[in-house]
This record gives C-alpha cells, structure tokens and sequence, in this order.
C-alpha cells in the first residue's frame, strides 16, 4: 500500500517533468481515486471493474462504491461518485437529466450499444405458440392462466426486476392497457431471482413473462420482447401521459461529474472515448450469468481477451 503510493507519486513527478518539457502535454490526472459505481446486474458491475482496470492501466487509483441506481445521478452531481458507465435511457434517463438540469454533472458521450428494457417471454414461448399472437401485446388479453403461478391469485404473473430499477412503471403500464384485472406484477428481489425463475420454466416448457433488457447474455439464447404501443415522449405518467406504452429503443450513455475533465484530464479523455458494443456488454454479462465467474474474475478476463478493443481508448 505504502510502496504503491511513494510509487504513483515518483511517476506523477516524473509527468510533470516530461509535461513541462512539451507544449502539447497535458496536466497529470490527480492521484485522488476515481469513485465507480457498481449497481446490480452483471454488466454493469462488471463493466465498472473494467473501466476501473483501463484507468489503472494509464496510472489513475479507483475505487468502487456499491450505489442505488437511481441515487447515483445526485451523487455524480455532488461529487461522491466520478462516473456513471451504464446510463441506461429507458430507465434512467429521466434521473440523468434531472440532475443534469441541477448542474454538476455531464454527459461523457454513448456506447455504439443501442438499448431496450422491456417485458418479454423466452423464445420458446412464441415458438410453440404457448400464447397465440405473442409478442403483440394485445395478445396478454387472452392467456392469462398461461402465465397463472401459485402466489397470483388466479391472474397472469408478470415477474418485474427489483423495484429500485423504475418504480411503478410496469405496473402503471399493465393498468394503463387495461390488462390490470388479468395480471399482477411481481418486483423480483434481484437480477439473479429473474434467471432462476427463467431456468425453472423453460425447464418444464411453462410459460412466462419477466422483464429483461438487452445488450444482456440472454439475446444469444433468444428472448422476445413483447410489442407494445410504441413509445412517445410524454407518453409516461412521470410525463404527464397515462403511462399506456412501451419501453424506448434506447441509448447507453457515460456520465461525468463536470470537474472530471480538470481533475483527471487523461482518464476523462478514456472515458469519453470509450465505447462497448451489444456484443461486448452481453459477453460481459455472460462471464457472470452464464459462465459463474466472479465479477472482478470475469473484468480480468474480459481486458485479458480484448486489448485491442480498449487499449484504443487511452491513446
Ligand atoms: C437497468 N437495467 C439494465 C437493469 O434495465
């Protein structure tokens, strides 16, 4: 620890020395550590912990602080927490421009990764045809005891992700759409309750419904998203709207707090350029989900595999 601190402040006065001697050299990042935040679904926490290692590789110290993600925004504007990697449209959107409208915080640039939240069913529920009409939504109205469990008294059993995530949006919706007396939403306690209630029905062949997003690890096995009536601005209740409609085909966006540029000039330039793909977030998800490594375990790998991907980014 020691050792590691006399070393990070020989190189930042070694950078000084070679700053000065150029006149396109830019100041050396603050040894003051870059707060991540790690929420909870795989790629994001994964995501985190290779960002974490790219800014170590240029010689910036991090840190990790498990935060709400929807609190983070508010934070990043206050300045407990650097950055935000994963600012997911549909989501969080709303709470990234909130804060924003506040000052303190900046938009730091979009992943090529295009981005949909929303309900769905696994393919082999559309494929043998377990609910005719599906993945339109006006299909739901006749096949609520295909998705019947033992705690939903009769009705369709909508499985949604934790509550932190978007509140009562799903809930809103399905009333909103007139489907309030066929289903109830159920909020899961954690990603992790979504995959094993998936791997329960798909193993009997049952049908069922659960909130899902994508890029996840789940687009390789096939999940169909249910057609909603298409989203519009203000079509949300938080928008003044009723709330009768689908999720957005959203961006992946970066946030900032707005000094980071000052604080850490070259890490903030890795950032903004930093971009991931549908297939880079999903395999990051899928180092987890799928192949059970730790996160910290599967970010080791995924820098270790891809090194032509990010080493880009900190030129
Ligand atoms: C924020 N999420 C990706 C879980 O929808």
């Amino acid at each position: 620890m020691f050792s590691k601190t006399i070393k990070l402040a020989t190189a930042g006065a070694f950078s000084v020395l070679l700053a000065s001697a150029s006149i396109t050299a830019q100041a050396a990042d603050s040894s003051k550590p870059i707060v991540i935040p790690t929420h909870n679904w795989s790629s994001q926490v994964v995501m985190a912990y290779v960002i974490g290692g790219i800014f170590e590789s240029i010689g910036d110290t991090v840190e990790y602080v498990p935060a709400d993600s929807q609190a983070v925004y508010e934070a990043i504007r206050n300045g407990d927490i650097t950055i935000s990697h994963e600012v997911w449209q549909s989501t969080f959107g709303k709470s990234f421009y909130n804060a924003m409208e506040k000052g303190g915080i900046i938009d730091a640039g979009t992943h090529a990764a295009s981005t949909l939240e929303e309900l769905g069913v696994p393919h082999y529920v559309v494929e043998n045809n377990l609910c005719p009409g599906l993945p339109n939504w006006e299909a739901l109205k006749d096949c609520a005891a295909v998705f019947a469990t033992a705690d939903s008294g009769g009705k369709g059993r909508i499985l949604e992700g934790p509550q932190s995530w978007h509140g009562d949006l799903m809930p809103t919706r399905i009333k909103a759409l007139g489907l309030g007396d066929k289903y109830v939403v159920k909020f899961a306690g954690s990603a992790d309750a979504i995959w094993a209630e998936l791997a329960s029905a798909k193993k009997e062949g049952r049908g069922i419904i659960t909130f899902n997003w994508s890029p996840n690890f789940t687009d390789a096995d096939g999940f169909d998203f249910i057609e909603f009536p298409p989203y519009k601005d203000g079509c949300r209740t938080a928008d003044g709207g009723d709330g009768s409609c689908g999720s957005p085909k959203g961006w992946l966006k970066k946030a900032a707090n707005y000094k980071f540029p000052k604080t850490h000039p070259a890490a903030y330039k890795t950032f903004s350029k930093l971009s991931f793909t549908t297939t880079q977030v999903g395999q990051m998800a899928a180092l987890v989900d799928i192949d059970k490594l730790s996160h910290q375990e599967a970010a080791k790998k995924w820098l270790a595999d891809n090194e032509d991907v990010w080493k880009p980014f900190t030129e």
